[in-house]
């Protein structure tokens, strides 16, 4: 099978194509990724002789028409990313989540390539802290923020590309993923390498917002279960009830560090910050059988904590340009 994979590169994206190639022999992997500051050739170093690399961007229709006429089927994680990036300027957003996306839909109905996009549960909006209700395939499109909402934007165009024109496109919304490979923008490694380097981690208003972790190789073989066993057209929520708040989690780094648990700084609080997500994945866990593997949020974390202190050259070269864009906010 011959897998384009957008966004390789990055975070998600490059540890799918490390999963790939370990646990899928036959599979011919192509990657097109446009190395923006959030993608690292270096992340893919370990598979390199099975991978091709092409740089390019997703709005680039000749290249994208080519790769995508050459491949079985397209996996989309290509995306700005990152909600404070997208107050700051919200245009590469529209150009890659929504045009980006728009090109890759044309391509796929051109050549009839089967398509699986990447998305997030930020598309539903918010939860209130009280409320026991999660997120569902049903719950109403609500996005927050500029990058929420371009996201959302380019799965409506997915579902129409489906409806109107016959793509075999499915669509997964996952909750927040961690792991190794994620940049130093970041929430998680944002705090453990502070926490490597002595600093104080940096929680924004009072730390009561909730987000609902899933490590990142749970979130990717959910998606290559999907890509195996969903049905096209719809749409499959990923999370692993991973549900805490910003200050525990802050509190169990320390913890993990032997550090005092009130050794942080509140900072400045996001604008518009989204007070709580929570995934319910029972469509993907009863129809397609799908299990997270890391359920002790606490390990998973130690481990990710190991893997910073085992890489620092992968992440020391971003740390101190992300801090200083930090700096301008007063976060
Ligand atoms: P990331 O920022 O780490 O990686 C994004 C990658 O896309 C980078 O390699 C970057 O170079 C590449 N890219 C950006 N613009 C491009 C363009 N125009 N053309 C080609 N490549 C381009 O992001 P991530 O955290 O790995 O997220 C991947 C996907 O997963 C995104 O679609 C995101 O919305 C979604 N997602 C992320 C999370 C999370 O917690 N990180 C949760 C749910 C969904
Ligand atoms: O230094 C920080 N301190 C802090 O308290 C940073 C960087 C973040 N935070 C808070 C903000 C959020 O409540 O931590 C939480 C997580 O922040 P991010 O890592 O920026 O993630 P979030 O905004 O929740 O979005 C993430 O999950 C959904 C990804 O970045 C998105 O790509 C994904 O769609």
């Amino acid at each position: 099978m011959r897998v384009l994979v957008t966004g390789g590169a990055g975070f998600i994206g490059a540890n799918f194509v490390q999963q790939t190639v370990r646990e899928r022999p036959d599979a011919e992997v192509t990657v097109l990724d446009a190395l923006t500051y959030a993608g690292d050739r270096g992340s893919l170093a370990s598979v390199a002789e099975r991978v091709t690399l092409v740089e390019g961007s997703i709005t680039d229709v000749a290249l994208v028409d080519r790769l995508v006429g050459e491949s079985d089927v397209v996996v989309h994680f290509a995306a700005e990313s990152h909600n404070d990036n997208s107050l700051d300027d919200p245009s590469p957003f529209v150009q890659t989540n929504l045009v980006g996306t728009f090109t890759l839909l044309e391509a796929v109905r051109k050549h009839g390539t089967r398509f699986h996009h990447i998305s997030t549960d930020e598309v539903y909006g918010d939860l209130e802290l009280d409320d026991p209700a999660k997120f569902t395939p049903e719950t109403p499109y609500n996005p927050s923020s500029p990058y929420s909402s371009t996201k959302a934007g380019s799965d409506l165009l997915v579902r129409a590309w489906v409806r109107s024109f016959g793509v075999a496109a499915t669509i997964s919304n996952c909750s927040n993923n961690y792991g190794p490979y994620q940049h130093v923008e970041k929430f998680i490694p944002r705090q453990i390498t502070n926490l490597i380097d002595g600093l104080r981690p940096r929680l924004y208003g009072a730390g009561l917002n909730v987000r609902d972790w899933i490590h990142v190789e749970d979130h990717n073989a959910a998606v290559w279960t999907i890509i195996d066993k969903g049905r096209i057209g719809e749409t499959y929520l990923i999370g692993a009830d991973g549900e805490r708040n910003n200050l525990e989690v802050v509190r169990t780094l320390l913890e993990l560090f032997g550090r005092e648990p009130d050794d942080f700084d509140h900072v400045a609080d996001r604008p518009g910050h989204d007070l709580r997500y929570a995934i319910d994945a029972t469509r993907l866990r009863d129809e397609l059988g799908w299990a997270p593997r890391y359920t002790e949020f606490k390990d998973g974390l130690a481990a990710t904590i190991d893997w910073y202190r085992a890489n620092e050259a992968w992440w020391r070269p971003a740390k101190a340009a992300t801090e200083a864009k930090y700096a301008r906010t007063g976060q």
